[in-house]
């Protein structure tokens, strides 16, 4: 092959001008030869990919400065591989951190184009399904801000998470077909495809007097990566995201060819391209499917050839590999990259298992997401053996040898190695991921302090002892960038009046707010902005929905997806017992503090309890908001398809953010930060990071309820029974017996009764036992509330003192506690 080249190819790519006029040139040239058209016959989706284009153009430079400067430089990184990127619009993030918003507006309005409408017109890549998926995009922000060499790898989903509809109340899926009008801030590669194997068997051979094994695979799929730009914020850094689409390999196409079964070949073709087809729209709780398994082996798979093909020098001694990277686990999900890394090393290039296997236990470090016991992903043996045959023989191995060294620590204590074993037996023979992980990964990480302490002594507590210091804590945290300054302009540009710049990039200096907390005149002006994001927030939920939130109502909100751990019906019963005090006339219309509660919740298809939660919330909605004996002070709304968007747009309005999960079920939570830095208050349990964030912002601006978990596990231990507090307490006998009368279900009693009668005889996340603390902690609320100012002190020292939870440090105590990569340049 001739190596292309010309005197200017040596210039390193420049950037256009930053000017106004530049930019107009730039945006009207990629109008006219990227589109193809005029600005005058030019639709808004035109004009908005031009506009796309124009900010791509502007990073293209340090983007290609950075790809070279990563390979070049061969210093320690980081390949984040997960599942799932949940990353939001992308316009405003790029125009920010490239340091082009105002540039962009200005010449945007000279060619009479509003900014407004092109930043509407763009649709969220919803490639995750909450929390998780959102901390991943957190994490490359932070990654790419901080300097970090690493590279982001996961699935280019066709159809991201379901949209949601609600229908009769009641929620509907619709496909959420983000693609179909083309992504402007993606680089197809098929030149850097990876043929990604399945199925098969193994066999032994000769290989010069050695005996290998080998994997004799039955069909593949080629993987095509995606490029996407992750520009840090303002510091000429720009990382790689890197998500792969499946397609047929040329093998499947010669099918059809041979065979003359056209119709058979596109199948194929069909098939191939299932497999990155679309989200599993389960939050935390994984189903077995097969093709779950197979998206997984698809995307890890690629990942590790990608790196191993495109990063390292040909004649790399992989003995050195610990030296060059780090392979970051986001939960169980990518864990099958473990055996497979382990398939390349002894199969492919034909290294001693034992140098194989240290070198792995080096290379991957594992992060822990839950603690529900349902959540813990497990693959049958019967399934991933066929699908891939010699990754089960490598994980029989890797346990086989894990539980001789348990053997040799504790003796035949046969109980401590069926529990501890990679295999479980039952009910099904089936591979533990969870523990393949812990067992291969350098450290173990849970994602808040008291989740971490909860994996060691209790869902691994085994591997805790027998692995001494490999289990550590790295708390989640958020983007300041997306989540404060571009969603929160007003509150930003008071901070930085106050205190300057510098908490974009480091967040805990918003600790110099604190004395602001106590100036009346910061205070009134910290006031006005939340009370215009309110305004800003009516008028999108107008817009979008048709609905208004009332002037001079508390905003309490409840965003998350619907499970029944977060424990969305404790709110609903707090609304249920609030109107029915109203309507029995034991509480005057006029004592009630105005509330508008906000619901955003998507719940997971097959989740059908989830879903009669969702059909309850818009049932009790409908009824409670044209009850004109509440006159008008309790309003319930649910917006469908709560998004990142939209998030962005709720939060900053938000006075009350609800985090009330059963404690202990909460792994972290990263809403909950959100809510806290954009200055509303918490009402919460002792679980996952609230417990960091009342530290931290003190209990008097903090309104904490419930049982703690020691007490969960003590009332457990006794034996729960949720009737027994239904008979003690007359509100929420009153507010159950409301539900189960159908009077949100027009009379009709069988509606919700599987919602009451779980309530009542099952109540797996301890809902009635948290009621009463719940409800006085609400009244503790209303009564903080009528003292506007206090309120907003309270506010005020949130959005002081939870700096903590910037994804800048998270990363950073990544850095100290796991990876170890170098000092930052
Ligand atoms: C979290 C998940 C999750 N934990 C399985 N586990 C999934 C599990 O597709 N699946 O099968 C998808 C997601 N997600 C969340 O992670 C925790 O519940 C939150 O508490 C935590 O804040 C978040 C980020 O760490």
């Amino acid at each position: 092959m001739t190596r292309a080249t010309h005197p200017l190819a040596l210039a390193p790519v420049t950037a256009p001008e930053t000017s106004a006029d530049a930019f107009v040139a730039d945006f009207l040239h990629n109008l006219n030869f990227d589109r193809g058209v005029a600005l005058s016959a030019s639709s808004e989706n035109d004009r908005y990919f031009a506009l796309a284009h124009t900010v791509r153009d502007y990073l293209m430079a340090r983007w290609l400065e950075d790809l070279r400067r990563q390979k070049e430089s061969q210093a320690k990184g980081v390949c984040y591989l997960s599942a799932e990127y949940l990353l939001g619009r992308q316009l405003d993030n790029n125009l920010l951190a490239g340091g082009l918003a105002d540039i962009a507006q200005e010449a945007l309005a000279s060619c009479g184009v509003s900014l407004d409408d092109l930043r509407q017109h763009e649709v969220e890549p919803g490639l995750g399904n909450g929390g998780l998926g959102r901390l991943a995009a957190c994490f490359v922000d932070s990654l790419a801000t901080l300097g970090v060499p690493s590279i982001g790898y996961g699935i280019r989903y066709e159809y991201g998470i379901f949209r949601q509809t609600f229908v009769d109340g009641q929620q509907v899926e619709q496909p959420d077909s983000w693609l179909s009008l083309g992504s402007p801030w993606e680089f197809a590669r098929p030149e850097d495809a990876q043929t990604i194997a399945f199925g098969g068997h193994t066999e032994t051979y000769d290989d010069e007097g050695v005996t290998r094994s080998r994997w004799v695979p039955g069909w593949n799929v080629q993987a095509v990566p995606y490029n996407y730009m992750i520009p840090g914020f303002q510091n000429g850094r720009v990382n790689t995201l890197r998500l792969w689409s499946a397609v047929a390999t040329k093998a499947f196409d010669l099918r059809i060819f041979n065979s003359g079964d056209y119709e058979e070949a596109v199948r194929a073709q069909t098939y191939a391209e299932t497999i990155s087809k679309v989200l599993y729209p389960e939050d935390s709780t994984p189903q077995g499917k097969e093709l779950r398994l197979q998206q997984q082996y698809f995307f890890v798979a690629a990942s590790i050839h990608d790196f191993l093909d495109s990063m390292l020098p040909g004649d790399y001694d992989l003995a050195k590999l610990p030296e060059r990277v780090i392979f970051q686990l986001n939960d169980t999900h990518p864990v099958i990259a473990v055996p497979e890394f382990m398939r390349v090393l002894v199969d492919e290039k034909k290294m001693d298992w034992d140098a194989a296997w240290a070198i792995t236990r080096q290379c991957f470090a594992y992060t822990c997401h839950t603690l529900l016991p349902e959540a813990l992903e497990v693959w049958p043996v019967e399934l991933l053996g066929r699908l891939l045959p010699r990754h089960l023989e490598i994980i029989y191995r890797i346990n086989e040898e894990f539980l001789d060294a348990v053997r040799a620590r504790y003796g035949d204590d046969e109980m401590r190695i069926r529990n501890m074993s990679i295999i479980a037996e039952h009910p099904v023979r089936s591979v533990r991921m969870a523990y393949l992980a812990t067992v291969a990964g350098a450290k173990v990480n849970g994602v808040a302090e008291l989740h971490s302490q909860l994996l060691r002594d209790k869902v691994l507590s085994d591997f805790d002892d027998f692995f001494p210091g490999k289990f550590t804590n790295v708390t989640n945290g958020v983007t300041p960038r997306r989540f404060l300054r571009l969603a929160n302009p007003g509150l930003s540009g008071l901070i930085t009046e106050a205190i300057g710049e510098g908490w974009l990039t480091d967040l805990e200096r918003l600790r110099e707010l604190e004395p602001f907390a106590d100036d009346a005149g910061f205070r009134a002006s910290f006031a006005e902005v939340k009370a215009a994001n309110k305004r800003r927030l009516n008028d999108v939920l107008r817009e979008r929905d048709g609905f208004e939130v009332s002037d001079g109502h508390m905003l309490d909100v409840m965003v998350k997806r619907l499970h029944e751990y977060k424990r969305q019906l404790l709110k609903v019963l707090h609304v249920v017992s609030t109107y029915e005090g109203v309507v029995s006339g034991r509480v005057a219309a006029s004592d009630v503090q105005p509330r508008t509660v906000i619901f955003g919740a998507k719940a997971a298809p097959g989740y059908t309890m989830a879903k009669r939660i969702i059909h309850l919330i818009n049932a009790v909605g409908s009824v409670v908001n044209s009850d004109p004996r509440l006159d008008g002070r309790l309003k319930v709304i649910f917006p469908p398809n709560y998004n990142v968007t939209l998030a962005e747009r709720v939060i900053p309005a938000a006075d009350l953010s609800e985090q009330i999960s059963l404690a202990g079920k909460e792994a972290s939570g990263t809403g909950n930060m959100k809510f806290a830095l954009n200055g509303a208050l918490t009402i919460g349990t002792d679980d996952g990071a609230n417990v960091e964030i009342r530290e931290l912002v003190g209990d008097d601006h903090f309104f904490l309820f419930g049982m703690s978990e020691p007490e969960v596990e003590a009332l457990s231990a006794r034996g729960y029974r949720p009737s027994e507090f239904y008979q003690a307490d007359a509100g929420l006998r009153a507010a159950i017996d409301l539900i189960a009368s159908g009077a949100f279900s027009r009379g009709d009693r069988s509606v919700f009764e599987p919602v009451v009668s779980n309530l009542l005889y099952e109540d797996r996340f301890m809902v009635l036992a948290d009621y009463a603390s719940y409800i006085a902690a609400q009244e503790r609320v209303d009564a903080a509330y009528a003292d506007q100012e206090a309120w907003t002190r309270s506010a005020v020292l949130n959005v002081a003192r939870t700096g903590f939870f910037s994804s800048d440090r998270s990363i950073r105590d990544y850095i100290d506690r796991i990876w170890h990569t170098p000092p930052l340049a």
